[in-house]
């Protein structure tokens, strides 16, 4: 996500600070790499005039004072200046809390609506469920576009569990009002109404989603725009906003190598907020757009908050206690191989390796080969602890030569495989050694 803006915007930053003393030259230099960073990523030239403007003077000033505060001040401001554009710190809440409650999604074909619905029913049902509320979700299509649309959202409902309802007519205003009516019948507290696309705009698709709007009278109309189109998201933004009108704007596939460019050229032009982003194409992967994450991501400073929730979300209680036993153990110096296993169990649950260090600091210089590598020895390691017996697993201590040798085997790798295991289980053991002796992790992080 935002690779080639956080890749050239986290290298210039680091520039900057190798920097002993900033020069009337480097100052020059970073502006115009930061302009034409922000260029080849499709921001809005306008935009990229303004932040340009605001930086020189923060940076001529940090030229001037020679102090290492006064860059840490061009850091701040440029990550300031993102989460502006972005859409500020205001604290968004992407749903209102009244029932029933009319979600309807609208864009382009292929846009990714009806997954978005599947992903917001999910994240709907997390929330639902740390709220204690239970709300009844239903699904509906009037998306007579496609043959399969209405079988592909279906599908999707019965995955999730949450209610769907299949209309009698084809005409997507007499399915509105068929719609309505069930889910009131069937007491919804919330509706998510999936509509057609087309493959470009057309007069007949913003006469039907806004005919469908009448009946429908939804209380958040949302824009779900694909990231991946880059600038020609914004024709459909403006679009559909002079024929259609909507809230708010859904971005989807920020996992692809986009450029990020569509999220600035959006927020810059239309002052109506981005709620969440698609990072993929599984009903988990959405997530609330908050300006000052992205912000960070793109500065190369992680997103930790977001990989916390990521976390949360993907264990449920039970297990959570479980890693928090494992946790517990490694801490006290017990953490046992099986428990080693247990970690790489939910490292591979939550989602890719490359997934994953793209919510850390630096991420962006972490090379593919590198993460491929890493992924590898995962792989490796997995095989190795599944040829082990329970015995070896709790007292790695006694593998010697002929053991180690029999894994190496039965996992059909060598036995220097086997010891770099054993390797890298040691220094989990040291690591945690040492982190217990500087007060545990919540200490580090500030969490208890
Ligand atoms: N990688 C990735 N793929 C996505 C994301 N969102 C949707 N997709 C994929 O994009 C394709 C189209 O998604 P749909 O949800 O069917 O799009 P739609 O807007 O409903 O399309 P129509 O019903 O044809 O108008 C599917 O293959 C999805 O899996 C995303 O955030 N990331
Ligand atoms: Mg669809």
């Amino acid at each position: 996500m935002f690779g080639f803006l956080a890749k050239k915007c986290s290298a210039l930053l680091d520039w900057m600070h190798s920097k002993k003393n900033l020069t009337t030259e480097d100052v020059t230099q970073f502006l115009s790499q930061m302009e034409d960073a922000l260029r080849e990523a499709d921001v809005p030239a306008q935009t990229t005039k303004t932040l340009i403007a605001d930086l020189k003077p923060i940076l001529e000033k940090a030229a001037a004072t020679k102090t290492a505060d006064s860059k840490d001040h061009v850091s701040r401001a440029v990550y300031e200046h993102f989460v502006k554009i972005l859409g500020g710190k205001k604290e968004h809440k992407p749903f209102s809390d009244k029932t029933p409650l009319v979600i309807m999604l609208m864009g382009l074909q292929g846009s990714g609506k009806t997954s978005t619905i599947a992903k917001i029913a999910k994240w709907l049902q997390a929330n639902a469920r740390r709220n204690t509320t239970h709300k009844k979700i239903i699904a509906a299509s009037v998306d007579f576009q496609r043959p399969a649309a209405i079988a592909q959202l279906e599908q999707l409902a019965k995955l999730l569990d949450i209610g769907f309802i299949k209309t009698q007519s084809q005409d997507p205003v007499a399915a509105t009002s068929e719609i309505l009516q069930q889910a009131k019948e069937q007491h919804a507290d919330i509706i998510l109404l999936d509509t057609a696309g087309r493959m470009h705009i057309d007069d007949s698709l913003m006469t039907e989603l806004t005919e469908v709007a009448r009946i429908a009278k939804p209380d958040h109309k949302i824009l779900v725009l694909d990231a991946m189109t880059g600038q020609q998201s914004l024709a459909v933004a403006q679009s559909f906003e002079k024929h259609v009108g909507f809230e708010s704007a859904i971005m989807t596939k920020m996992d692809s190598d986009t450029c990020g460019g569509a999220a600035f050229a959006f927020r810059a032009t239309l002052d109506k907020p981005i709620i969440f982003i698609g990072t993929g194409e599984k009903a988990a992967d959405l997530e609330p757009f908050v300006p000052e994450r992205i912000a960070s991501r793109i500065l190369g400073m992680g997103d930790i908050a977001t990989l916390i929730e990521r976390t949360e979300r993907t264990f449920e209680k039970s297990a959570k206690a479980h890693h928090q036993q494992v946790a517990d153990r490694l801490l006290s110096g017990e953490f046992t191989l099986d428990d080693f296993a247990a970690q790489l169990d939910m490292i591979g649950k939550m989602g890719s390796l490359q997934n994953i260090v793209s919510y850390l600091p630096g991420a962006s210089k972490v090379s593919s080969e590198e993460l491929e590598k890493g992924a590898a020895g995962m792989k490796r390691f997995r095989a190795i602890l599944s040829s082990m017996t329970q015995k070896e697993r709790t007292f790695p201590k006694i593998l010697d030569p002929s053991r180690k040798k029999r894994i190496a085997r039965g996992s059909g790798l060598d036995m220097s495989h086997v010891d770099e295991l054993l390797q890298k289980f040691e220094q989990s053991r040291h690591f945690a050694k040492m982190i217990k002796k500087m007060g545990g992790l919540s200490s580090m992080f500030g969490r208890k």
